[in-house]
């Protein structure tokens, strides 16, 4: 065969994927499990440098050697029942990319699967949704280092452009890429959850309108939080509705769904004992937005505080910026400290320094925020977290005020703030602040004789409790 790679699973992604590498000059080969798909998408979307495929085999062996195939399928089951397949076609050095968001297990599954049959496999996260897939996405790839080389060209070209720079880069063995991509998506979810609740602030205390909220996250989006996120904010709170005067947002009711890699990322780090409270809690506050039945109940027999009303709404604004700032770091902080437990974990020896940079340009999360990270790594590559790094700890001593001052109105008025306070607790218990721990410690001695150790004395104690006035 001919053709320099393969795409199976032809829906939103994998066209985009597809026609990204038939735009760069790679000739693709395509197939799709239903002949439909395939059939409407080279009739939407004709391109000479993409051939549809309607049988397996066929699709296969038009491949040139060593083959590379990547699937762009609903994660799960499915990527199974079509490595079964693939197998069965393949030879030995050929190479599997898995483009979708699997879970890194089984990634990690399946690379020591096919390994064994002499098939080289990649867990590739790919982030950026159609628009990024099509354009160029931020693509994060696990597999065997060896093979990477064979697989790089195509990766590098079809991905997103920072500063000139791929944003591609080799992540590590087996799931690594995966995890990464895992840790990803928590992060924005964190991001998305600061965004909504510097919006409820702004709203609520500040009284700002939609317009006034567009104008405001366009002006932040020229300075240190300028992102992707920010910048579709800014166009959100003027978009106009279609059916009824004012605007969309104010329709939409206020329930966030979600697909579930935050939440892994969310459960990893409690199976790894690393603190990614941010993440967990925007996880829980879009699983708890989805109760609107019982939330509808709990609001005619529960109730709150009125908002208090900011006395200075500009210097209320800026508070909620440095908020919104500060508590990026930490959760940033966090997310990153979850990849770095499990690089030691897993011996995947990963590059967060790099990672950052490849976060630049193409994904979600993408920021002028990133550059710091890359930079603070490339500082110190063995950072322990973020937050101690000398750029960081300077805009926290700079922003923390305007964080402490922001939750304590958002508090006082009754609004939810999950992510912007667990942004505080964590930043207080991080820095050595006092944690109650002793006490904890002391009750697990008192009912299990689990012992402590003594701030003034080397070793562990039991003290058999009872000596009381
Ligand atoms: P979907 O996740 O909706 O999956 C649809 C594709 O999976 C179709 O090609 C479908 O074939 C194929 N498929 C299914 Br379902 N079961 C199959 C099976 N048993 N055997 C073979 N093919 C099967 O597509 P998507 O939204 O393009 O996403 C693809 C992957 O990329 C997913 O893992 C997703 O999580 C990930 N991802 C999505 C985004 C995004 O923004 N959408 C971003 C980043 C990553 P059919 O036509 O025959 O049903």
């Amino acid at each position: 065969g001919t053709f320099d790679i393969g795409m199976i699973g032809l829906a939103v992604m994998g066209r985009s994927l597809a026609l990204n590498m038939a735009d760069k000059g790679f000739r693709v080969a395509g197939y799709n499990r239903s002949r439909e798909v395939t059939e409407a998408m080279v009739k939407e979307y004709p391109h000479d440098n993409f051939t549809p495929f309607y049988d397996l085999r066929e699709f296969v062996e038009a491949l040139a050697r060593p083959r590379k195939v990547m699937l762009m399928i609903k994660a799960g089951r499915a990527v199974d029942a079509v490595i079964g397949q693939l197998t069965e076609l393949l030879e030995e050095g050929d190479i599997i990319l898995d483009g979708g968001n699997s879970f890194f297990e089984d990634t990690r599954r399946r690379y020591e699967a096919l390994k064994e049959k002499g098939i080289r496999y990649f867990g590739v996260g790919i982030s950026g949704g159609e628009e990024g897939a099509r354009r160029g996405p931020s693509i994060m790839p696990g597999g065997e280092k060896e093979a990477y080389e064979q697989i790089r060209p195509v990766l590098e070209k079809i991905a997103a452009y920072a500063e000139g720079e791929p944003c591609c880069t080799y992540i590590g063995p087996d799931g690594a890429g995966h995890y990464v991509k895992m840790v990803h998506n928590g992060i924005e979810y964190a991001d998305m959850q600061l965004i909504a609740e510097a919006y409820i602030l702004l709203k609520s205390v500040a009284g700002y309108t939609n317009a006034e909220l567009g104008d405001i996250f366009e002006e932040w989006n020229q300075g240190e939080l300028k992102s992707y996120l920010i910048g579709i904010t800014a166009d959100i709170f003027r978009e106009k509705d279609d059916f009824e005067a004012g605007e969309l947002l104010d329709y939409i009711v206020d329930s966030a769904a979600q697909k579930g890699t935050g939440r892994w990322a969310s459960i990893e780090s409690m199976k790894q004992g690393v603190d990614i409270s941010m993440i967990t809690a925007a996880c829980n506050a879009r699983i708890l937005s989805n109760h609107t039945e019982m939330r509808k109940k709990a609001a005619g027999l529960l109730s709150g505080p009125e908002p208090v009303k900011a006395e200075n709404r500009e210097l209320f604004k800026n508070q909620v910026r440095d908020a919104l700032y500060a508590a990026k770091i930490a959760a940033y902080a966090q997310g990153f400290d979850l990849m770095r437990d499990a690089s030691k974990e897993y011996g995947w020896n990963l590059d967060l320094g790099k990672i950052a940079s490849i976060f630049r340009a193409g994904c979600i999360i993408q920021a002028v925020f990133l550059n710091d990270i890359t930079e603070a790594y490339r500082k110190n590559p063995e950072l322990d977290n973020l937050m101690l790094d000398e750029f960081f700890r300077s805009r926290l001593e700079e922003c923390q005020g305007g964080l402490r001052h922001a939750a304590a109105e958002g508090i006082r008025s009754g609004l939810p703030l999950p992510a912007m306070t667990e942004a505080l607790s964590y930043f207080d218990t991080f820095r050595g602040g006092y944690t109650g721990a002793n006490l904890i410690q002391a009750q697990r001695d008192c009912f299990g004789a689990h012992k402590f150790e003594r701030t003034d004395r080397e070793g562990t104690f039991h003290h058999d409790w009872g000596k009381r006035n």
